[in-house]
């Protein structure tokens, strides 16, 4: 049981999933849990850098459980839980924001395209969301991080903040180590293909929700920009084609040379068409659980209840160790 690898990971409920998230992280974190201890985590305190509606952010709380539930991911494997059911992150994000410097703050990209994006809200929260990132995954003293590329470079950051403090103060974290999937690491969206595909894009032509229907899902893909070509061939220049193929790639399992084989001498019109199919017959099973579980609120309370108390129990042990190595008095 002791060799067992830690592995920990979340998303923010700051919109409905989508397939992005899907592709680039939850369908590798179902791969895990058999084999592994698996703690994921619904990042509400992440979501709140970027303005949220309360009350939407308290339903898509739910929505990300249950979503991840639909996804396969299994409570009686897994410990699944919500980020502000345990104190404990937000105490050791304090105590590593004391440990990672503004310059390497400043040099994230999320950060600088978030103000992009935000830039009548650029609080310190969106500046310091790497370190509370350290802390959820050094909390549980992690092995492995399934994340999409976008996430890299905040893992490289946690494992540097952990480096650090244990250079500082002795040994105290494990350093992780990032999962970055070969396909599905980072779809982009639909309208602008040279842009990450994110749920809280403005433009919702440019994302495919785990939770749209297939008439939406068939548009959205009828709709996709693509390019001058009519030749369904991963190219340079190709980006919108080169994401659909990855898209096409991973609800099916078939590789490049075999799409494109599939799709010799037929048009993208046709090529746009089977997957926008393949991706509504993917996410179809998933909607159905995920329906069955949003009426059931007092299981996905039990769920959170049962997984804070897990993660409770995990991160204070870490907590307190550091306490004890930063020098902080004990009662
Ligand atoms: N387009 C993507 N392709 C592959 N993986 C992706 N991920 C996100 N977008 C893609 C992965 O999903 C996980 C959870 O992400 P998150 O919600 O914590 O934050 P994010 O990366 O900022 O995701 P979004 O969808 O872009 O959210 P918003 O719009 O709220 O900022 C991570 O593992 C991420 O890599």
């Amino acid at each position: 049981m002791e060799d067992k690898k830690i592995i920990f990971s979340g998303v923010q409920p700051s919109g409905i999933l989508t397939i992005g998230n899907y592709l680039g992280a939850l369908i590798n974190w179902a791969k895990f849990q058999d084999e592994n201890n698996c703690i994921f985590c619904v990042v509400d305190q992440h979501a709140i850098t970027i303005k949220q509606v309360p009350a939407e952010l308290r339903r898509r709380t739910y929505e990300t459980l249950a979503i991840y539930i639909a996804c396969g991911i299994d409570p009686e494997k897994c410990t699944l839980f919500v980020q502000s059911h345990v104190p404990a992150h937000a105490e050791l994000a304090w105590i590593l924001n004391c440990s990672t410097m503004f310059g390497e703050l400043s040099r994230m990209t999320q950060f600088k395209d978030k103000s992009k994006r935000h830039h009548d809200n650029i609080n310190a929260g969106l500046f310091t969301y790497p370190v509370l990132m350290a802390a959820d995954i050094l909390l549980y003293q992690t092995d492995l991080v399934p994340v999409g590329q976008d996430q890299q470079q905040h893992i490289e950051l946690a494992r540097d903040v952990a480096a650090r403090f244990n250079q500082s103060y002795s040994e105290t974290f494990k350093i992780p180590v990032g999962f970055i999937p070969k396909t599905g690491a980072r779809v982009m969206s639909l309208q602008d293909p040279l842009k990450k595909m994110s749920k809280s894009d403005e433009n919702v032509n440019g994302f495919v929700s785990l939770l749209d229907d297939k008439d939406t899902i068939m548009r959205k893909f009828r709709r996709a920009v693509t390019d001058s070509d009519t030749c369904v061939r991963r190219g340079e220049g190709k980006d919108g084609i080169n994401n659909l193929m990855s898209i096409y790639s991973c609800f099916t399992g078939k590789t490049d040379e075999e799409t494109e084989k599939e799709f010799d001498g037929r048009g993208y019109g046709e090529f746009k068409e089977a997957v926008g199919i393949a991706c509504a017959e993917g996410l179809a099973p998933i909607q159905e659980k995920f329906k069955e579980l949003m009426n059931d609120k007092a299981y996905l309370e039990g769920v959170m209840r049962k997984g804070a108390e897990e993660a409770n129990r995990m991160a204070r042990k870490t907590l307190s160790k550091v306490y004890r190595k930063v020098g902080f008095v004990g009662l």
